[in-house]
């Protein structure tokens, strides 16, 4: 397993990625598919983070990994460090609820910014696991949060974009600041 840089938005080239929609997973789940998986979740691990798209590693391919470790659907995290690492190929929201829930989210691709973002409280879910297997699940809680925000990654959206301009244009100016200053 390897680390991975993650792409950030002070980067043109990396915004140029992060901005592309990722093509689904075509052909089951490869043993190439897999190493990617594992490396992305190292890459997570080691940021840290509780999920990572593969497009943040340049990879824009409809793959998302997660780990909420005991935070499952919790509506506030409190990490007690268990790991439940998850892997999504081809995700797809068949169900949001009406409700919707506000939370302070987080992105690798914007370091260092936090702001609140409403979506749906509860979605229900499709994908293929590590397995190649098909899943059906419900979320709601962090999960529900962290599985919107990384689905918007496959769709070259950022949480920054959720906010008004004037946010976004001072979130990307203080991350470009930061990476001047390191
Ligand atoms: O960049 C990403 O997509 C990962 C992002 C996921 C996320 C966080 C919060 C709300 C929605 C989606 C992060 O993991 S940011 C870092 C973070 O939230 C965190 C890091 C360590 C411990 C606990 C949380
Ligand atoms: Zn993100």
């Amino acid at each position: 397993m390897s680390l991975r840089r993650i792409l950030t938005v002070d980067n043109a080239a990396d915004m140029a990625v992060l901005k592309q929609i990722s093509t689904p997973v075509e052909g089951g789940v490869t043993d190439d598919l897999r190493r990617l998986m594992d490396d992305m979740l190292e890459t997570m691990y080691a940021a840290p983070g509780i999920g990572l798209a593969a497009v943040q590693v340049g990879e824009p391919k409809q793959i998302i990994v997660m780990d909420l470790g005991d935070r499952e659907g919790a509506e506030d995290g409190d990490d007690e460090g268990r790991r439940n690492p998850r892997y999504l190929i081809n995700p797809e929201i068949v169900w949001s609820s009406e409700e919707l829930a506000s939370y302070e989210e987080g992105c690798l691709s914007v370091p260092e910014i936090y702001d609140d973002v409403q979506r749906p409280a509860r979605v229900k879910i499709r994908y293929l696991n590590y397995a190649g297997e098909a899943v059906e699940e419900d979320a709601s809680g962090l999960f529900a949060v962290c599985i919107q925000h990384e689905m918007d990654h496959l769709k070259g959206v950022l949480f920054i974009d959720h906010l008004s301009r004037l946010k976004r244009e001072r979130a990307i100016k203080k991350v470009e600041k930061a990476a001047r200053a390191a």
